[in-house]
Formats: structure tokens, C-alpha cells, sequence
């Protein structure tokens, strides 16, 4: 991108959280290379670049998938700087973990680097007979209480069939606000490293 004086191609970093286990580092995987990876849990953080539309322009999104475990929990914070945009996976077929998985992603909000961003919420697996749907979710997160303060979307998706990831991601696409030239640079020194040195995770 950037050829013959055109302007260079927008970035802009997403986050992506979730309890443990919710599916963030299948449906990255499935959204990258389309392929079902049998997943380890993530101690530390996977990042892939993935492109989407953004009204007629292609943006870059550095996506960042970090481990979901309670001990990583701690770490997610060390993430909020500079994102522009929040995906919180959420496993759909385990209707016993949904208030935790409400807990934490309020307890992220709050965060001073969240503010007044947008938040798509991927109600994943929703494959399994189990799966609760997209308006459970809504009741159950009190979405609809956090519309004064960001924008928000629930997606329903599975990472093992594929359905749906695009969507959620050409959502937050759409929902951000890209970031200013300076912070647009810092992601592209950060990708232009991660690629000189072949990193596309890391533990913690
Ligand atoms: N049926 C079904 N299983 C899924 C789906 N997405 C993920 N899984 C399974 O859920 C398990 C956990 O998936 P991971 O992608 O490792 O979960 P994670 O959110 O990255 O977990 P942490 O790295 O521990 O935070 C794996 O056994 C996946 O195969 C889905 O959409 N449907
Ligand atoms: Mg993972």
C-alpha cells in the first residue's frame, strides 16, 4: 500500500479479550489462515495483521489476542494503550460463565485507555446446540446501559465454522475512530518489528 503518493494505509490496533477458553486464539487463527489450529491456552499474547473496509478505504488492524487465564487477566491492561478498538469473545455455550465474563469485561471498561471506545462482543461457539443467543448476551452484559458511553455490537460467530468473524471484525472496522498519525506510526514500527523477527507470539 502507499504506492505512487497515495496516502499511506491507515492503522489502527484492536484488542482482543475474553475469559480463558472463550476461542479467541481459534477464530484469529480461522480469520488469518482459515485454518482450525488446535489451540494451547495462550500464556502471553498472539498478533496477527488482518485488513478490513473501512467506507472506502483498507485498514490495517494489528490484532492483539491475550491469554483469557485468571493469572493473565492481570496483564490486559498493559495492552490498553493505543487501542482503538475492543473485540471480547465471549463462549456462548457456557451459559455458567457469562457474569464472569461480564465482571471482566466492565472491569476492562473502566480503564481510562477504553474510554468511548467501541466494544463488538463475539457470542462464539455458536455451533453447539447450547449456545445462547446474541439477545441473551445483550440482557445478561446490561449492553444496553453502556450506550451513552460507546458503541457496541453483539455478533454471533463460530470460530470453528468460520461464520461470522469477518462480519465482527469489519464491524469494529467500522465502529473506530482511527488513530492520530503519531500513534499510526508506532504500529507500524511495532509490525515492521514483530516481521524482521518473524513474532507472531510470545509468552509472558
Ligand atoms: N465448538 C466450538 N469450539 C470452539 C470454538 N472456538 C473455540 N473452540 C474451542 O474452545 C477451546 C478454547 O479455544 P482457544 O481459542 O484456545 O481459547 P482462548 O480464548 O484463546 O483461551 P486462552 O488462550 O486460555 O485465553 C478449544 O478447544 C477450541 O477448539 C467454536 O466456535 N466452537
Ligand atoms: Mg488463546
Amino acid at each position: 500500500m502507499g504506492q505512487r503518493g497515495s496516502r499511506p494505509q491507515p492503522e489502527a490496533r484492536v484488542l482482543l479479550l475474553g475469559l480463558d477458553s472463550a476461542g479467541k486464539s481459534t477464530l484469529l487463527y480461522k480469520l488469518k489462515y482459515n485454518e482450525s489450529v488446535n489451540t494451547v491456552p495462550t500464556i502471553g499474547f498472539n498478533v496477527e495483521m488482518i485488513e478490513a473496509k473501512k467506507k472506502r478505504e483498507t485498514v490495517a488492524l494489528t490484532v492483539w489476542d491475550v491469554g483469557g487465564q485468571n493469572t493473565m487477566r492481570h496483564y490486559w491492561k498493559s495492552f490498553y494503550q493505543d487501542t482503538a478498538g475492543l473485540v471480547f469473545v465471549v463462549d456462548s455455550s457456557n451459559r455458567r460463565r457469562l457474569d464472569e465474563a461480564r465482571r471482566e469485561l466492565d472491569h476492562a471498561l473502566r480503564s481510562e485507555f477504553l474510554q468511548g471506545l467501541p466494544v463488538v462482543i463475539l457470542a462464539n461457539k455458536q455451533d453447539l446446540p447450547e449456545a445462547v443467543s446474541v439477545t441473551e448476551i445483550t440482557e445478561r452484559f446490561h449492553l444496553r446501559t453502556m450506550s451513552a458511553e460507546r458503541d457496541w455490537f453483539v455478533q454471533p460467530c463460530s470460530a470453528v465454522t468460520g461464520a461470522g468473524l469477518i462480519e465482527g471484525f469489519q464491524k469494529v472496522a467500522n465502529l473506530l475512530k482511527l488513530p492520530s498519525e503519531d500513534v499510526q506510526d508506532n504500529i507500524k514500527e511495532t509490525v515492521q518489528y514483530l516481521r524482521s523477527k518473524s513474532v507472531t507470539s510470545m509468552g509472558l
